[in-house]
């Protein structure tokens, strides 16, 4: 489905000022290394950073499987911008800023839920699931109702993954649609259901919790449990892990003569999608490496597909099983606290108790996010000192972070310049 264009749209700002500080810890970046501490602490980057990326990239929201039907809708606050995301009754996705048009109290306040008119608890301005205020009491005689239909939110759905994005213009997202879905498509999202989730709060900059993710270097001494199934290599010509090259090798060849594409997607420095295999003998990401769910995903009928690993910059990645599909999203809540929430899917018609076990499925990443919280903790803890000065990544194994550093720092500079236009 290609993004919706509302036409209604809040105001952009016309100038883009950074603050002096992120402007002095822009001068003071270096290629290569860490961020200065100021983008990893401070009140006015983290300003900065709210509106030079969260308010104008694509952000995944959740699986679109959470709104089967007319009316059901789920919120999210991306800093200080409250969003409805709903299915309206002609089974449309629509996003909606979730602040009442009369004096701006939010109109949904749960979670989630469903509705058949998104009624404002203040004073009952009633709009129905496409934004138009349909009922307003004493308004008189010159009110027209029309001027005041919801703020929309653009919203897309990939292959059942909802992204939206509350720029005016959002940046291109076609590129990543048609790179990824020929590698999701055939796990078939849309036909899975959320069995188990988590949302945890790491008390740490959202830049530290996306460089965590974006590296295996930590993960010898941090993930026990993840690599019993894991292979630590990020690319497929990663020499330096003999037997995962072997398997590779190995698994290149059996996926090919299914049609699973696995090869890296060259995304630039926005997004990632590859397949790779586990290790010797594991199936899926639980403890013993055993399959999470006796049910394949789709119209899939081999177990040992590996993990699809796609992220798309700022704020998600996924792993997509043969029988589980697990998404992470992140919301940055400060300059030192951030939320994380994780949802594992498994088939739509699986079956508790037989088919899998809800405990069983999630406890390697329940311990993994764990240890990764604790992980991105101490480093905020470490930047946070005075004494801090960035290191220099490893280009072998943090090359991701070169990537995402070189694209955050670029998304401030085009933030500054004006600029809409995506870099890809
Ligand atoms: O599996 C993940 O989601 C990533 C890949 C490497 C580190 N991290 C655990
Ligand atoms: Fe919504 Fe008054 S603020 S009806
Ligand atoms: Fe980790």
């Amino acid at each position: 489905m290609p993004s919706q264009m509302p036409s209604n749209r809040p105001a952009q700002p016309q100038t883009h000022m950074l603050s002096d500080t992120t402007r002095a810890a822009l001068a003071e970046s270096r290629p290569g290394h860490a961020l200065p501490r100021a983008f990893y602490t401070d009140q006015a980057v983290f300003e900065d950073d709210m509106n030079a990326v969260f308010y104008r990239e694509w952000l995944f929201v959740g699986p679109e499987c959470e709104l089967p039907e007319p009316g059901d809708y789920v919120t999210l606050q991306v800093h200080e911008a409250p969003v409805i995301v709903l299915r309206d009754n002609d089974g449309q996705l629509r996003a909606f800023h979730n602040s009442c048009r009369h004096r701006g109290s939010t109109l949904c306040q749960k979670e989630r839920g469903n509705a058949a008119r998104l009624v404002c608890p203040y004073h009952q301005w009633t709009y129905d699931l496409t934004g138009k205020l349909i009922v307003t009491r004493f308004m008189g005689g010159d009110f027209d109702p029309k001027d005041f239909p919801l703020k929309p939110v653009h919203v897309t759905s990939i292959e059942g993954l909802v992204y939206i994005c509350l720029a005016e213009t959002p940046p291109d997202i076609e590129n990543f649609r048609a790179a990824i879905t020929p590698y999701i498509a055939p796990h078939e999202p849309r036909k899975t259901k959320i069995v188990a989730e988590s949302t945890i709060v790491e008390e740490a900059n959202w830049k530290l919790v996306i460089e965590n993710n974006r590296e295996c270097y930590h993960c010898a001494g941090a993930h026990p449990e993840l690599l019993v199934s894991l292979v630590e290599m990020a690319l497929p010509n990663d020499q330096r892990f003999a037997d995962e090259f072997r398997i590779m090798e190995q698994k290149a060849r059996e996926w090919d003569a299914l049609n699973l594409p696995h090869a890296p997607v060259d995304g630039g420095v926005e997004f990632r999608c590859i397949r790779l295999p586990f290790r010797e003998g594991a199936y899926s990401m639980t403890m013993d490496g055993q399959p999470a769910s006796k049910k394949l995903l789709g119209e899939l009928t081999e177990p040992d597909l590996g993990s699809v690993r796609a992220f798309r910059v700022p704020n998600n990645w996924h792993h997509f099983l043969s029988e589980m599909i697990i998404h992470f999203r992140i919301l940055p809540l400060g300059p030192n606290r951030t939320e994380v929430r994780t949802v594992w899917m498994v088939h739509e018609d699986a079956i508790e108790g037989w088919d899998y076990d809800v405990d069983r499925l999630s406890e390697v990443w329940v311990a993994t996010n764990a240890q990764d919280k604790e992980l991105a903790e101490n480093n905020q803890k470490g930047v946070t000192s005075p004494s801090y000065t960035p290191g220099p990544y490893s280009e072998i194994s943090e090359f991701m972070l070169i990537n995402f550093t070189e694209w955050y720092r670029d998304c401030l500079s085009r933030y500054e310049a004006g600029d809409t236009e995506s870099r890809t």
